[in-house]
């Protein structure tokens, strides 16, 4: 079978070729993962449809994978199906321009980054990436160093990670190693999409749709959201025009989205995984799981934050809960799981901190983590092994091998826990009492206790 290129376009069916013919580059991404190109490359295929522009994508990889190597071989094409209950649509992007391999390509990707003709960097890195001295700040900051030195002109740096202030954890990180110009932006970002990993069935769903070979695949929800700080000072692309929202407040929509979405999100994952399910959608059928969520959303995420203006948590959290229902959608639980010590801080730990300052207890977030401790113990209720795929696994297991309560030796990692929260009684009471319960009969029999499922 072909494999899909330039040449194969003329092959496919008519309604999934690109919407454009590639311009000039514009934009620099850092991190070529399936969200990415489920995400941003196809609002920038849109952005360029309706507004134009010279806004095609160089993409930055931090490694070199299977998926760089179709990219290049695929003249930058790649394909995204859109799979829900109501079926499948597949569409090939045509926004990628350039695929460089950060190792081998360094000098190349920092020339980039001083070039004029690039005025936005976007990333998608992952949380563990925003740490002093990372590779993505290293080439970031040897990148933004040229640029001031060639005198090019203003820069927005865009991140698309799932960290509140994204932007302005971003800059304070680059601004430790280089004085920043007020032309050098760091816009916040929202970012929204259920994105799987691809899977072998992603690759043989566009062999059938299509009729070409795509190694560089990806599937995703329908559902898609990316709202923006407008703070381009060198110009972007239309994304307006794409559907997304440019804002100065990105704030209300962050907290709504990483605390209501992905801590809800975790939650699943935590209390799936050790109760032997594969994905998101078929951990939601276990009895007594959806009316805690529910309590979640309701009684300790809805009172931590303000929303944006006319939004209801507790509505936006049963379209979530919707989403991730969604059969078509196979998200494995073991996917949300991994990263935890970087996760859990951002999507539950910050509702539990403003839940407690408002007096209110963490039932269910107290739960949350009892089940992450379970989850970092390496074996589900059944005994089937988990996978602890997270860059603090060291500490982690150094902790469970410690002596003392699991619950005291993983509350006492700071870089996880705040020492207010791991000294609050009430919080540490209720980790200790729902750990025991989960230890002794299992997650079903937890929830089932719980909702008297
Ligand atoms: C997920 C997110 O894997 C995870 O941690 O919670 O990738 C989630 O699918 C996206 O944030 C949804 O927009």
């Amino acid at each position: 079978m072909a494999r899909l290129t330039k040449d194969s376009l003329s092959t496919i069916p008519a309604e999934a070729r690109p919407t454009i013919d590639t311009p000039g580059v514009g934009i620099v991404h850092l991190g070529v993962g399936a969200f990415h190109r489920a995400h941003q490359a196809v609002y920038t295929e849109d952005a360029i449809a309706a507004g134009g522009g010279d806004w095609a994508i160089a993409e930055v990889a931090p490694n070199s994978t299977a998926v760089v190597d179709a990219m290049r071989a695929q003249d930058g094409l790649f394909s995204v199906t859109s799979l829900s209950g109501a079926g499948a649509r597949t569409r090939v992007i045509a926004a990628v321009g350039r695929v460089l391999h950060a190792p081998s390509e360094r000098s190349a990707v920092t020339g980039l980054l001083a070039d004029p003709a690039i005025r936005v960097v976007t990333l998608t890195v992952t949380e563990k990436a925003y740490q002093p001295g990372s590779a993505m700040v290293k080439l970031l900051v040897d990148g933004i160093r040229a640029r001031i030195i060639a005198g090019a002109p203003p820069l927005a740096v865009v991140s698309c990670d799932n960290l509140p202030s994204n932007g302005s954890q971003l800059r304070a990180l680059i601004a430790e190693a280089v004085e920043l110009p007020k032309t050098v932006t760091f816009p916040r970002t929202m970012v929204d999409r259920i994105v799987p990993a691809s899977t072998d069935q992603t690759y043989a769903l566009v062999r059938n749709a299509l009729g070409v070979e795509d190694q560089a695949a990806v599937e995703a929800e329908p559902y898609k959201q990316w709202v923006i700080e407008d703070a381009f000072p060198g110009g972007r692309p239309a994304w307006d025009l794409a559907g997304a929202v440019l804002t100065d407040d990105v704030a209300p929509w962050e907290q709504l989205k990483l605390r209501t979405l992905n801590g809800v999100h975790s939650t699943v994952a935590y209390l799936g995984a050790v109760a032997g399910y594969e994905t998101i959608a078929d951990a939601l059928r276990m009895p007594g799981l959806t009316d805690v969520l529910r309590q979640f959303i309701a009684d300790e995420i809805a009172q931590s934050f303000t929303p944006p203006p006319g939004v209801s948590v507790v509505e936006y959290g049963d379209e979530v809960l919707e989403r991730f229902a969604d059969p078509a959608v196979r998200y494995r639980t073991v996917q949300v799981a991994m990263d935890g010590s970087q996760k859990l801080p951002y999507r539950v730990l910050r509702t539990v901190l403003d839940s407690r300052a408002r007096g209110l207890s963490p039932r269910v977030g107290a739960l949350v983590v009892a089940a992450w401790m379970r989850f970092a113990e390496g074996t589900a209720d059944d005994g089937t092994a988990l996978p602890l795929n997270d860059p603090m696994a060291p500490q982690i297991k150094a902790k469970l091998a410690a002596s003392g309560s699991v619950v005291d030796q993983l509350l006492s990692l700071r870089e996880i826990f705040p020492a207010e929260l791991a000294a609050d009684e009430e919080f540490r009471s209720l980790v200790h009492e729902w750990y025991r319960a989960l230890t002794a009969h299992g997650v079903r029999a937890t929830l089932s206790a719980i909702g008297g499922a």
